[in-house]
């Protein structure tokens, strides 16, 4: 099917003109117009349920916007992922994270080579390595079993281990300790080896590309750091050293033997990949088979993706959504909102899987696009946001469109704290939708003169995300939804959600700097005149030459 231009698709017109139509109609009317309205506008699938009729939607809108994902060909592009095309053009790649979690008798080719035994091959050496790990029969240098797992990645070698770990603590060895370093700033490495013993501590240095400055950086002190502890004898590093890379050369130049290695693809993304052998330190934590079960969700969500249709697809329908807030209210951001205290790295995991995939400013063959591609995700567990920020969405003059993630069962049942939590979850998106009228106001006994600040012009739209309980299947489900929104968005847009040449600027970036702080005496310095006199003064500062 030939795309055309964004603006030239039929619906692209037909929804801006509808826009400007029913820009002023407040979620109170459309309420009152359809009592049925929170029970149609919302689907549930793959133990998901969505209820998105507090949006500024009515049965046109999201018509237009169906038929706008139909002329964007989305239908097509999520085949062509499916099937392994080389989506990412910008680096001539295929995009198959759906294939880390296709069950094992699943066929998904990639230059014509089925690859999901080797997804399973590596998932079975994971599962060998992280049972030797928990049971103890992995043994440090000195015959101790290991306690401390240190992953050591940054990005998308990073958040999502860290946010998995994170989510699924309920279900992690507690006798075992977890901890991420990813920072460049010799803090965060000080900081997670504090009070640990070298002997009963395993590194795994995660990287794709195993050149990563930050992560060989990190990689580099923890060596020294363990080599430290034993008294320098190198022999020590092969029983506290597993790698995750695609780039085996690199790995066995560091010193790890490559059968301490776990393998991934070309065709896995940095922020597609918490469910690769990147996930090792997660395996770890949870045990292989709560891994599988994480998968298992993930793969549900893609098959509801790959098949729904697109009225009752729920990634399909969140895409959509957030085209409709960004391109025709002209909405920056998205909160994201999870009313469960595991899921509080989950904002941070979302920045990365949603601004660095459409954060992009040409199309696909490369035009500069016209109009706004990806907002600005943020945001922070619940009931803790509403103690801060939630007044800007409330009062504020920004539209703000919101996710609300809850469970209707907790893992830590304590009194009355859950119906506590929930009460909340519910109070707010009905507030943000509904507001509080002036003659609400009044009625409550409000000084006239407070009247105004006491308002709440509600209209404030929400997509309410309700599940079960946080399992391992669920946090699966919740991020493969995300991913396919994001992939909804950018087939809209039509831009290539999955390269980064901004990330990449900064990898080059500050080698070329480093020399420059290093230098014994002063060096000639060519950049701006800010960064030369900022290098200048710090170098001054720090007592160099
Ligand atoms: C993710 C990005 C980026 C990447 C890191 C780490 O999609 O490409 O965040 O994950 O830069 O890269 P390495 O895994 O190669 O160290």
């Amino acid at each position: 099917m030939k795309v055309r231009t964004l603006r030239r698709r039929p619906a692209w017109p037909a929804l801006n003109k509808h826009h400007k139509e029913i820009a002023k109609l407040t979620l109170r009317h459309l309420f009152d117009q359809d009592p049925q309205r929170g029970e149609r506008l919302a689907v549930e699938a793959a133990g998901v349920y969505l209820d998105y009729s507090k949006n500024r939607v009515t049965d046109e809108t999201l018509r237009l916007l169906l038929q706008l994902a139909e002329q964007s060909g989305l239908r097509e592009n999520i085949d062509a992922m499916f099937r392994g095309d080389k989506i990412n053009v910008s680096e001539k790649r295929s995009v198959l994270h759906v294939a880390l979690r296709a069950p094992r008798d699943a066929t998904i080719l990639h230059d014509g080579q089925n690859v999901v035994p080797e997804v399973h091959a590596v998932l079975d050496r994971m599962a060998g390595f992280a049972v030797r790990v928990r049971s103890g029969t992995w043994l440090g240098h000195t015959g101790k079993p290991i306690r401390n797992v240190i992953n050591i990645g940054i990005g998308g070698s990073d958040l999502g281990p860290v946010m998995a770990y994170e989510a699924l603590r309920h279900y992690s060895r507690r006798d075992m300790n977890f901890r991420f370093v990813s920072n460049v700033d010799g803090t965060d490495f000080t900081e997670a080896v504090h009070g640990l013993d070298p002997a009963e501590t395993l590194f795994i240095v995660s990287s794709k590309t195993f050149t990563t400055l930050e992560t060989m950086t990190n990689a580099h002190t923890a060596r020294d750091w363990l080599l430290a502890g034993f008294g320098g004898e190198q022999a020590a590093t092969a029983r506290h050293f597993v790698a995750v890379s695609t780039n085996a050369q690199e790995v066995a130049k560091f010193g790890i033997d490559t059968a301490n290695m776990f393998g991934f693809w070309d065709w896995v993304g940095g922020r597609y990949s918490m469910d690769s052998a990147i996930g090792l330190s997660t395996m770890i934590a949870v045990g292989p088979e709560s891994f599988r079960a994480m998968l298992g969700g993930f793969h549900e969500m893609d098959e509801h993706f790959r098949t729904a249709p697109f009225a009752r697809n729920l990634p399909v329908l969140m895409g959509l959504l957030a085209v409709w807030y960004n391109d025709f209210f002209g909405a920056q951001t998205v909160a994201v909102l999870p009313y469960e205290q595991y899921l509080k790295r989950f904002p941070a995991y979302l920045q990365q899987l949603t601004m660095e995939s459409n954060g992009k400013h040409v199309t696909r063959d490369g035009r500069r696009v016209d109009y706004d591609t990806g907002p600005i995700y943020w945001g922070e567990p619940g009931t803790n946001g509403q103690h801060s920020f939630y007044q800007l969405i409330h009062q504020g003059t920004r539209l703000i469109p919101c996710d609300f993630i809850a469970f209707a069962r907790t893992l830590n049942p304590l009194g009355r704290h859950h119906d506590t939590l929930m009460s909340n979850v519910f109070a707010q998106t009905e507030a943000l939708a509904f507001g509080k009228t002036e003659d609400q106001v009044k009625a409550e006994g409000t000084p006239d003169g407070l009247v105004p600040h006491r308002l709440f012009d509600g209209n404030r739209p929400s997509n309410t995300l309700l599940l079960d309980q946080l399992t391992p299947a669920a946090l699966g489900k919740l991020v493969a939804l995300y991913e396919h929104s994001v992939f909804t968005q950018g087939t809209i847009w039509q831009i290539d959600s999955f390269d980064q040449w901004g990330v990449e600027l900064g990898k080059a970036l500050a080698q070329n700097i480093i020399p420059e702080l290093e230098a014994p005496s002063e060096p000639t310095l060519s950049h701006d005149s800010s960064t030369n006199a900022l290098i200048r003064r710090y170098r001054k500062m720090k007592g160099a030459g």
